[in-house]
């Protein structure tokens, strides 16, 4: 019942996530819009090589060559204009999206909460604004449990901002059902805007090749109610450290370093 229900929202949602944030709208239009533009260019292609493959196959006793042609150019010009057209309309939505995606958020919102986000070789460091810190490094030895992921701990309804901090090589934040990704780049002062609506545990993942374990740099992100976060938080003693995985947490640092991009992995 839950496969059959899952399988009835993506297909209703052209094999999409649902998405669970107030910004990802955009992405899901562009989505859609990408689909409905894919849909008769497919169906085009596939019927003219059904037709091509069914018109002119081998018979015997029939040898011939095709007819040949070259220089037509209405035709010409038309796979040439349709296609860029087509490619300029989709760029534009594109760029709507990613502009619309990545607004920050109004300053009338206030206290916008701020987490650093340190991505590593391999694994995660989300730092809280009072310095707690939740670190996860890979556990090389088993990629299909979640048990010892590092955990972000997010409110739902409350507009966060993430500071994706690179501490080595590029990394991308991914969430899957946030419709949304951003590289972590070393030098680079990038920065993700959202509101989560609905509480749940999401998975997200590095999605970009970084090294030899890249797949397993993986972490949850756990939306609780706004009340239920602010518990989870006031039992944060500044600068303390949560560690996840099995490879060792990464050397402690003073809170200032640990607050600081310099933070080094110590793997
Ligand atoms: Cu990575």
């Amino acid at each position: 019942m839950h496969l059959a229900s899952s399988l009835l929202g993506s297909v209703s949602n052209f094999g999409s996530p649902q998405g669970v944030t107030k910004q990802d709208g955009w992405n899901h239009l562009l989505w859609n819009i990408s689909f409905w533009f894919a849909l008769p260019i497919t169906l085009l292609v596939v019927c003219l090589i059904g037709y091509a493959l069914f018109r002119y196959r081998e018979r015997p006793g029939k040898e011939r060559v095709p007819a040949q042609f070259q220089y037509h150019i209405p035709i010409e010009a038309a796979y040439t204009i349709i296609p860029l057209v087509v490619v300029a309309v989709i760029f534009g939505f594109m760029f709507n999206a990613e502009n619309q995606q990545s607004k920050s958020p109004a300053p009338a919102a206030g206290n916008v909460l701020k987490i650093t986000v340190d991505g590593f070789q391999w694994g995660w460091r989300f730092v809280y604004p009072n310095g707690h810190a939740e670190v996860g490094t890979a556990d090389y030895t088993n990629i299909n449990t979640n048990s010892d992921l590092p955990v972000l701990y997010l409110p739902a309804n409350e507009p966060v901002q993430l500071h994706l901090v690179s501490l080595d090589v590029v990394h991308t934040f991914y969430v899957k059902d946030f419709l949304y990704n951003r590289d972590l780049i070393p030098g680079v002062d990038n920065n993700v805007n959202f509101t989560v609506k609905t509480p749940g545990i999401y998975q997200g993942q590095c999605n970009n090749i970084c090294g030899e374990y890249h797949a397993y740099m993986r972490f949850l992100v756990q939306v609780m109610p706004a009340d239920q976060y602010n518990q989870w938080y006031a039992n944060q003693p500044a600068c303390s450290v949560t560690t996840a995985g099995i490879s060792g947490p990464p050397a402690p640092g003073t809170c200032d370093s640990q607050l600081s991009k310099g933070f080094q992995a110590g793997l």
